[in-house]
């Protein structure tokens, strides 16, 4: 009797302090930090609040939160279709890795914003080529591909590396060679769209490009560049991304978490990578802790944006071993986010993080605005949308080391 008393005194705290921090719809957005303590405030950000996006931890809700699916970007149709894949069974059991290799087919098939599948992203010889990763949280193991030539399913390539190999990640044209010996169908990447993408960019005298440090200047030529005799500093490449410019038009990449009711947790990812890329470039979405990471101990991570500077940081491990440490997923996904951007301050890009509960949140900089699919018992699906990190206000050179 005094422990079913003390029992619902603690609940009844619990739920006090729980409402006073969210909305009752379930979903709201707060501040990630209090101002004070902000890492923003440290790094010189200018004083406008950070946002993540959180799901309530009413323990009365907590139940309807699993099993899900969320998703990078507005890709609806992927994300519906995850989560009718999910259903397949009661409460998600045996289907996170079927909801996000087919989820993640669907975007393939739509070629989702021009930036996942076939006919996206033209490299500085006209091909499209593919990186796509799946990850088991119970087994921790992976299959992905990247650099995939001249077949389509990018991320079903990547289940048959986890299925039917040992290995973790195969690439370009002996990725493709094993894709044929599974019973793939080789076919061209290139579409009139990305041909034309890829004319008009030669037209422009290959603008914008991936190169520094060569010659001829690849500010105003085309290649073929050879190296030019200068100290490479980080400066240089700063400067060289910004006049990038990655933005929500050039990088939507789709990264997928599964979780079912039972905590057993899939991340998926595909892309075609960067528009424009030098050929052989492999982006951070392939890349186990890079583009995604899943361990049913702690909970997962997807993450899209600029992969050369992202898989620098692995951002979606360093997100699910600060779950892992006690960090809420909002704190995770901006801790992760704050760590590239104290070393490159012109990166764009977004993490989304998950705890094996089924709270999720996500920090984003280098845009306004990110938005993403969620489905769950509790809303079902529906776009989120999380307002980024402020801009920074002043600009510092990182030294070489
Ligand atoms: C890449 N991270 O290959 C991918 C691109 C991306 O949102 O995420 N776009 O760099």
């Amino acid at each position: 009797m005094l422990r079913l008393f003390i029992g619902l005194l603690c609940w009844a705290a619990i739920t006090t302090v729980a409402s006073s921090s969210y909305s009752g719809r379930g979903f709201t957005y707060r501040r990630s930090f209090n101002s004070t303590a902000s890492p923003a405030h440290k790094w010189g950000f200018s004083s406008n609040p950070t946002y993540v996006v959180l799901a309530t931890t009413k323990p009365s809700r907590r139940s309807q939160l699993l099993p899900m699916v969320i998703n990078t970007w507005n890709f609806t149709d992927a994300n519906a279709f995850a989560w009718r894949i999910l259903q397949q069974s009661e409460g998600g059991l045996g289907q996170t890795r079927n909801a996000v290799v087919e989820g993640c087919t669907k975007c393939e098939q739509l070629q989702c914003d021009g930036t996942v599948g076939y006919g996206g992203s033209p490299d500085e010889l006209g091909d499209t080529t593919l990186d796509a990763l799946v990850m088991d949280g119970a087994t921790m193991n992976v299959g992905a591909v990247a650099g995939l030539q001249g077949i389509k399913d990018a991320i079903q390539v990547a289940r048959h590396v986890l299925e039917r190999t040992s290995h973790t990640l195969l690439v370009g044209n002996s990725a493709s060679e094993f894709a044929k010996s599974m019973g793939f169908r080789p076919e061209t990447l290139v579409t009139p769209e990305s041909k034309l993408m890829w004319q008009n960019w030669k037209a422009g005298n290959c603008q914008p490009n991936f190169w520094h440090d060569v010659h001829p200047n690849p500010r105003i030529s085309c290649g073929p560049y050879e190296p030019q005799a200068t100290p490479i500093t980080h400066w240089k490449e700063d400067r060289a991304r910004t006049e990038f410019q990655m933005g929500h038009k050039n990088h939507d990449t789709i990264g997928m978490i599964a979780i079912d009711v039972q905590q057993q947790i899939h991340v998926g990812t595909s892309t075609n990578g960067a528009r424009f890329k030098i050929p052989g470039r492999v982006g951070d979405s392939p890349i186990p802790g890079a583009g995604g990471y899943a361990d049913n101990e702690a909970g997962a991570a997807v993450a899209t944006g600029d992969g050369d500077i992202m898989m620098r940081f692995l951002p979606t491990l360093l997100a699910v071993e600060a779950m892992r440490s006690g960090k809420t997923p909002g704190q995770a996904a901006e801790a992760s986010v704050q760590r590239i951007l104290k070393r490159h301050k012109d990166f764009s890009g977004a993490v989304i993080a998950v705890n094996r509960l089924g709270e999720y949140a996500a920090a984003c900089y280098g845009m306004s605005e990110f938005p993403f699919m969620v489905s769950s018992p509790l809303q079902g699906t529906q776009m989120e949308t999380v307002k980024c990190l402020a801009p920074l206000v002043d600009v510092t050179v990182v030294p070489l080391a």
